[in-house]
């Protein structure tokens, strides 16, 4: 009887290790629109984001990443096919990226070949796409308001989606994110028992409309907010394509003209702690969760924002505060804990990474390269830089000190972030930095695909549905 309750017992221990994968779940958080108003990456003196600054330190910050698209649309399609906007021809939030992603094994497709469940809910790509293409179970995405909001006219601009309010009768839990959140938890808790699971989570906020419970307001008295520096002549040194990138008389003017600026810093530093909120969800989650001690957790934002630097707001620009966006991967047993990483990166680091941390092989496409070497040892030898497109033919780069403009009509910005961060002295000019540009200039592309054809129905339909339009 003895005899029979062990091998009893050592059938039921053989077959939790047969249930265990040998590959390590990935959690795989994406945020819209958070730029740099993160507590440890220091872009804003007042911002409270202790989640997101504690899984800063369970692995390694990237302190210096950035998009290769300033726009949702192109820096996700980028990002999770391994191609730049040059090579599938995505540029702009009206290019379809699945037609410019036709024939390119993306992201998901790579693991989900090599054994992963993938499953995914809210903002991945940038349309509310179900197509099994990409993953075995899809969660919609959330709305960008809560249930029975308008979708625009708080805050007396008129300016459609660049809108804010203090909801005093939405409690967290009403939010659209908050309830995402609770379906990935539950999905972490649940794991598949034969597979690992790679459980993508696309966060919509803090995405305009900056609509959030009142109690994240309340942690940001208006009188003690600190706004941009922003010099009246930024513009002045800027080639025309920039001014145009920039469009001072838009957003800028209006905010100026209604005396709102800190309003909307408010807006959106509230909005920012209730996403954070949200990451700590998700990492209570993760360490509840069977498998939770080896899970990869891996966290990026799409783009930057400006909040009136360069008299700009919103994303769409090559300067810094488009482009650059927290990213952060910790990777047990593989990343550093808690140590930073200045290097310049940009988000085509992000599919061969991953492979690389799960041992899966690199697909022969993939324009980035790994991180994992700076994941062990982010202060390593690195002489690789950043590259941003925004639309066919504009490029910036950025090294670990310089960021390098050049537009299509060859005219060009230089900025050195160790003397002017937040770029308002442009250089180029400068007949000393000649060798400098010329080496930055090599990491811009050589050729560039035509664009992808728009979205079907074009503008119009996705302006009327909030798809795929100007802000989205
Ligand atoms: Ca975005
Ligand atoms: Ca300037």
């Amino acid at each position: 009887m003895r005899a029979y309750a062990t091998l009893l017992s050592l059938i039921l221990v053989c077959g939790a290790c047969a249930a265990q994968p040998s590959r390590p779940d990935i959690l795989f958080v994406a945020i819209d629109d958070l730029n740099d108003w993160v507590g440890h990456l220091g872009g804003n003196p007042d911002v409270r984001t202790p989640h997101l600054d504690r899984l800063a330190k369970r692995g390694v910050s990237f302190t210096n990443a950035h998009c290769a698209a300033p726009a949702c649309n192109p820096s996700r399609a980028a990002l999770m096919s391994g191609l730049r906007p040059s090579k599938e021809g995505v540029y702009t939030n009206n290019h379809d990226f699945e037609v410019g992603l036709k024939d390119t094994l993306t992201l998901t497709e790579h693991f989900r070949n090599n054994g992963y469940r993938i499953l995914a809910g809210g903002k991945i790509y940038h349309h509310n796409k179900a197509g099994q293409r990409y993953w075995d179970e899809y969660q919609e995405r959330p709305e960008l308001v809560p249930s029975g909001k308008p979708k625009a006219g708080f805050n007396g601009l008129n300016r459609d989606q660049f809108d804010w309010a203090c909801l005093d009768d939405v409690a967290p839990e009403d939010m659209p994110d908050y309830k995402l959140v609770t379906w990935a938890a539950d999905r972490l808790a649940d794991p598949p028992v034969d597979r690992p699971l790679f459980l993508c989570v696309g966060i919509v906020k803090p995405h305009l409309p900056w609509y959030a419970p009142k109690k994240y307001f309340d942690m940001y008295p208006k009188d003690k907010i600190t706004l941009p520096k922003v010099p009246d002549d930024d513009l002045n040194d800027i080639p025309t394509i920039g001014i145009k990138m920039a469009k001072p008389d838009g957003d800028h003017k209006a905010v100026i003209e209604s005396g709102k600026w800190r309003d909307a810093v408010q807006a959106y530093l509230a909005t920012i702690t209730f996403v954070d909120d949200q990451v700590g969800r998700l990492i209570d989650a993760v360490d509840r969760a069977p498998r939770g001690k080896s899970t990869v957790i891996v966290l990026w934002s799409d783009h930057g924002w400006h909040l009136g630097e360069k008299h700009h707001w919103r994303k769409f620009t090559l300067w810094e505060e488009a482009t650059r966006a927290p990213f952060i991967i910790a990777a047990p047993d593989i990343s550093k804990v808690g140590v930073p990483c200045g290097k310049a990166v940009d988000f085509l680091g992000i599919y061969p990474t991953l492979c690389d941390i799960v041992g899966l092989p690199l697909p022969g496409h993939l324009q980035g390269t790994s991180l994992r070497p700076l994941l062990e040892n982010p202060d390593g030898s690195w002489d690789r830089m950043a590259l941003t497109t925004h639309g066919r033919g504009e490029h910036a780069v950025r090294s670990d000190r310089w960021r390098y403009i050049r537009y299509h009509d060859g005219t060009e910005e230089l900025y050195d972030h160790q003397t002017d961060p937040m770029e308002w002295r442009n250089v180029a000019g400068d007949p000393a930095h000649a060798d400098l540009k010329a080496k930055m200039a090599t990491w811009m592309p050589k050729e560039e695909v035509p664009e992808a054809p728009k979205f079907e129905g074009g503008d119009k339909r996705a302006k009327r549905k909030g798809r795929g339009g100007v802000e989205e």
